[in-house]
């Protein structure tokens, strides 16, 4: 029923843009943050999802801070775009969607064939130069070893590998990982395009996210008053309220019905 409502919005929409979070990853493997097996019950985000907390952590033993960066990057490097990324990327091929702005820094919806994708909080596979910004693309297997080589239990030696394995811009400064931690701002440039895109569409398709990290969370409230807002998510989020059509399930179950009610099938 409310996905037959979402075909028929989907189909009269001019323009309908998708609103992702960690849960569309959740069928790929990649755990969610927040909630049963979420990355936060593992690693306090106190500690582990803002500067002075890592620093903190990094203090009292270096080796914790190597061990989750690399159980982060590990789980996403392993981890393949599931039927609802794939889905999303059929609707844009499709011309049914405009974009896709995520929360995530996964690279799934990209790797899914997704070409119009803004990114909020950055992408694993990017770093950023720390004095001009200037960013670069990096590849699984140089980034992967890093972190074996981090693991130590002091500082010095892990300061002192950490900047000679980081890579250096050509200005000569260091890079970090391009991802937005909690204190730090967003990306200008996405953050202003998905306003935008959100304020222009028609149709919102609000998928995976609990909605309660800002600035991201105030995006889906600027939708225009006409504009629909379909949610795909197991459980009620912070943003429920803005829904007309909430659909309760996991997105790799419910996009690809909508995508073959069009009369198309997941790329996979
Ligand atoms: C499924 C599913 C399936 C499961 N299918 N669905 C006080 C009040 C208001 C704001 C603030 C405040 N104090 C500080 C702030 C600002 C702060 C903030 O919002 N904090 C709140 C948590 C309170 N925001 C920031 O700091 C941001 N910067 C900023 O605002 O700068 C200016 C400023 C600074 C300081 C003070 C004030 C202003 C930066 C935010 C950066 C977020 N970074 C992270 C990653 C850290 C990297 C790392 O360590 O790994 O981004 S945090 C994390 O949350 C990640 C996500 O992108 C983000 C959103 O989470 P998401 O995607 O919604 O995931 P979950 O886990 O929360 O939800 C998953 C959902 O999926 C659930 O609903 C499930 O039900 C569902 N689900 N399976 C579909 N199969
Ligand atoms: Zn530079």
């Amino acid at each position: 029923m409310q996905i037959d409502e979402t075909v028929d919005l989907l189909q009269e929409s001019e323009k309908t843009v998708a609103f992702t979070g960690a849960g569309i990853s959740a069928e790929s493997g990649v755990p969610t943050f927040r909630g049963e097996g979420g990355l936060w019950k593992e690693y306090s985000p106190t500690f582990y999802a803002n500067p002075i907390g890592l620093f903190l952590v990094f203090l009292i033993s270096p080796k914790k801070v190597a061990n989750f960066g690399q159980d982060v990057f590990e789980t996403i490097f392993n981890a393949k775009p599931n039927l609802a990324h794939s889905s999303l990327a059929e609707l844009e091929g499709k011309g049914f969607l405009s974009c896709t702005i995520t929360q995530n820094i996964d690279n799934l919806h990209q790797e899914a064939g997704a070409e119009n994708v803004i990114e909020l909080h950055g992408n694993i596979y990017r770093v950023k130069c720390i004095g001009c910004g200037k960013k670069y693309w990096l590849e699984k297997d140089e980034i992967a070893p890093i972190f074996d080589k981090l693991k130590t239990r002091s500082r010095f030696r892990f300061a002192k590998r950490a900047i000679e394995s980081a890579e250096r811009c050509e200005c000569g400064r260091i890079c970090r990982p391009d991802v937005v931690l909690f204190g730090e701002s967003l990306p200008k440039d996405s953050l202003e395009k998905a306003i935008q895109e959100i304020r222009s569409c028609d149709l919102l398709l609000m998928v995976g996210t609990s909605g309660v990290v800002y600035p991201a969370a105030s995006l889906p409230p600027l939708a225009g008053d006409g504009t629909k807002i379909v949610e795909v998510n197991p459980e009620a989020s912070s943003l429920s309220h803005l829904s007309d059509i909430f659909i309760q399930g996991n997105a790799g179950e419910v996009l690809p019905k909508i995508v073959s009610k069009l009369g198309f099938s997941p790329i996979f």
